[in-house]
Formats: structure tokens, C-alpha cells, sequence
């Protein structure tokens, strides 16, 4: 391949990882209570996700599943940059959050993440 070939190459890669490092200013999960894979002793009368960027309410949701599959939780609401998620009684176990979330510059991006109920 001419040496000219391998510079366009280059450029190109160059390219795309300048979009994809600008891609990152989407709504992406911040943080989390209960925090992403930590354990609690009891059953959070919520669970609370921070976004890096504010959210379209009405495009971005989340669910709560136990280790079965099923959704324990009461339905989810955005404000901002923080979603919340009604749960309650939750029991012993390892539960899922899965959200999806459409920033207010037009972005979706969507993740999951697990905590645990226990001792
Ligand atoms: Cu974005």
C-alpha cells in the first residue's frame, strides 16, 4: 500500500476517535444511590440516578428487576439531570436497574448496573 494511503488511514482514525471523545458529552450515569454493585442492608425507599447532562423527562425512564427477571419497581420519574425510581420491601437479593435516558441535546444512551439487598 503507497505510504499516502497509510496517512489517509491515520487521519481517518483520527477522525473518528474526535467524534467519539465528543460523543461523551451525553446524558451517561454519573452516579448512583444505592451505588452501582454495592450492597445495602435494606430495602431503599428509592433508587436515585445523577446524570452528567439534564434529561428529556419524557424519553428517559429506568426499571428495577430482580434476580428473576420481574419489575419490582412503582414507575420512574426525570428532573434535570437526576432520575428517580419508586421501589419498596424490596428482599435479600441482587436487583437491576436499567435505564434509558434522552439528554436535552437530543442524545440517547441507555446502561444497567446491579445492587444488592442483604446482610
Ligand atoms: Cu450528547
Amino acid at each position: 500500500m503507497p505510504e499516502s494511503n497509510h496517512l489517509t488511514i491515520a487521519a481517518l482514525a483520527l477522525a473518528v476517535l474526535v467524534v467519539a471523545t465528543g460523543a461523551e458529552a451525553h446524558a451517561r450515569l454519573d452516579s448512583a444511590s444505592p451505588a452501582v454493585g454495592s450492597t445495602v442492608g435494606s430495602s431503599p425507599g428509592q433508587v436515585t440516578l445523577h446524570f452528567t447532562e439534564a434529561l428529556e423527562p419524557k424519553f428517559s425512564g429506568a426499571t428495577v428487576s430482580n434476580a428473576a427477571g420481574a419489575r419490582v419497581d412503582t414507575g420512574s420519574s426525570a428532573s434535570g439531570t437526576t432520575m428517580r425510581i419508586g421501589v419498596k420491601g424490596l428482599g435479600p437479593g441482587t436487583y437491576s436497574v436499567n435505564w434509558h435516558a434522552l439528554s436535552v441535546d437530543t442524545h440517547k444512551t441507555q446502561g444497567s448496573f446491579s445492587f444488592h439487598v442483604g446482610k
